[in-house]
């Protein structure tokens, strides 16, 4: 378990002093000079070091990204952009630090920066984070007024500018290169990749786009070292997590945790357990709507980390918990997802704006029972034929919950449509 004193997101726990004041009291841009002094190939290997890898949903190893862009300048400038369009359904952790730690995103985003050669840098915050907005600024002009932003910042001898920018409530937009594009002021639609943002990124310039958690750790892991937070969780999946924990639990919560800590841990150390106690739980998304669910015959062992999660054909994703008890109609639960995906598909490519139509039609009927027994294996036909041949991960992510449900659910689903054709139903119809 992970104690106080490893916590890098220490003012979430009851504190609640954003200010500047205290920011340095809680060690935040306490040296920030000197760790720039060390050099770009310092940072970065430090970061390698510290086995982060992308809190965004990906899990991208964070200083092998970082290495990514170029070394020497060829007239372009480079960006760093962080990805605060937090939108994925049950994930409210960026949300947290930009509401009570505002200062060590910032200190993360300078020293990121430099270790990029990046001048200025952008936060594309989610729209509808008003009051993260309003702390996320006031901090910046915080942070201008006592130098440590714009030329010479905290007097490290590197000019570094960064400017907050909002969205329009698009969760496509969430995805790096749509994120790009509405940046620009275009449309937010996915890029074809590669070539990839370290190559041509804003405004065609060397980009790297990453993750609010995964820039504010950044301060800490360099004060304390790669090897610190690489000392936690399982090898290839290191360092210390947010999860944030929504659902059939009694406490729900955000909180800090070591990676690979055990799902059961997690659920009864910080949330009270599951609701109506462990006997109860139906199943568990252990990432964010974008992954597929686990059903509580594998919860009871379940680790929380990339690798455990993906060997289990689920995924760490956001880290987003979502508890559901027995009481959860499971089918309605994904056909919500369903719904969700197909208003947001961006409609540029074919297997996604027509599939997620699709499913979330079948899913609609199978809510109901209102289907035949062979249309199940035809739905998840059309996830594999959605799966892997979109342009961005959108089409992945419709595709997976429902394959999640269909593996482990199968059963019910059957049950549901026996029971609708023998007159036996007593289930609403979807909204
Ligand atoms: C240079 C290469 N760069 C990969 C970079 C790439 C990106 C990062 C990861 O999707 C997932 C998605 C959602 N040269 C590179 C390279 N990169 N190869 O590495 O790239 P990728 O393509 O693996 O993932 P992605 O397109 O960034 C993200 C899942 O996250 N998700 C969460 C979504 C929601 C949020 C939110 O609300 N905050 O993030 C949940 O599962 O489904 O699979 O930077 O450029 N050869
Ligand atoms: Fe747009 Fe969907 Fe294609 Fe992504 S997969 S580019 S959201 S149509």
């Amino acid at each position: 378990m992970l104690t106080d004193q490893d916590r890098i997101f220490t003012n979430l726990y009851g504190m609640f002093d954003r200010s500047l004041s205290g920011a340095r009291a809680r060690g935040h841009w306490d040296g920030t000079a000197q760790v720039i002094a060390k050099g770009r190939d310092w940072i970065i290997d430090e970061m390698k070091k510290s086995g982060l890898r992308g809190r965004g949903g990906a899990g991208f190893p964070t200083g092998l990204k970082w290495s990514f862009m170029p070394k020497e300048s060829d007239g372009r400038p480079h960006y760093l952009v962080i990805n605060a369009d937090e939108s994925e359904p049950g994930t409210c952790k960026d949300r947290e630090i930009m509401r009570h730690d505002p200062h060590t995103l910032i200190e993360g985003a300078l020293i990121a920066s430099f270790a990029m050669g990046a001048h200025a840098a952008y936060i594309y915050i989610r729209g509808e984070y008003i009051r993260e907005r309003e702390a996320l600024q006031a901090a910046i002009d915080e942070a201008y007024d006592a130098g440590l932003l714009g030329a010479n910042a905290a007097k490290s001898g590197w000019d570094f500018d960064l400017y907050l920018h909002h969205g329009a409530g698009a969760y496509i937009c969430g995805e790096e290169t749509a994120l790009l594009e509405s940046l620009e002021g275009k449309k937010g639609m996915p890029r074809m990749k590669p070539p990839f943002p370290a190559g041509s990124g804003l405004y065609g310039c060397p980009t790297t786009v990453n993750n609010v958690e995964s820039i504010a750790v950044v301060p800490t892991i360099l004060r304390r070292g790669g090897d610190w937070f690489a000392s936690f969780g399982r090898p290839n999946n290191a360092g210390t997590k947010l999860f944030a924990v929504s659902g059939h639990v009694n406490r729900p919560c955000v909180v800090e945790e070591s990676m690979s800590i055990g799902l059961r841990e997690l659920l009864d150390r910080h949330c009270g357990g599951v609701r109506g106690g462990w006997d109860n739980l139906k199943a568990v998304i252990p990432g964010g709507c974008s992954v597929p669910l686990l059903p509580a015959s594998i919860c009871e062992d379940a680790i929380m980390d990339f690798d455990w999660l993906r060997e289990q054909r689920s995924g760490l994703g956001t880290a987003a918990v979502i508890v559901m008890d027995q009481s959860t109609d499971i089918i309605k639960a994904i056909w919500r997802f369903a719904k969700f995906y197909k208003h947001e598909s961006c409609g540029q490519c074919t297997p996604c704006r027509e599939g997620t139509g699709w499913m979330m039609r079948v899913m609609d009927r199978l809510v109901r029972g209102e289907a035949e027994i062979e249309e199940i294996d035809m739905l998840f036909d059309v996830t594999k034929q959605v799966e892997g041949h979109t342009i961005c991960a959108l089409g992945d992510a419709a595709a997976w919950p429902i394959q999640g449900l269909i593996r482990h659910f199968r059963d019910e689903i059957e049950d549901r449509i026996r029971a609708q054709k023998t007159g036996r139903s007593g289930v609403l119809a979807a909204e």
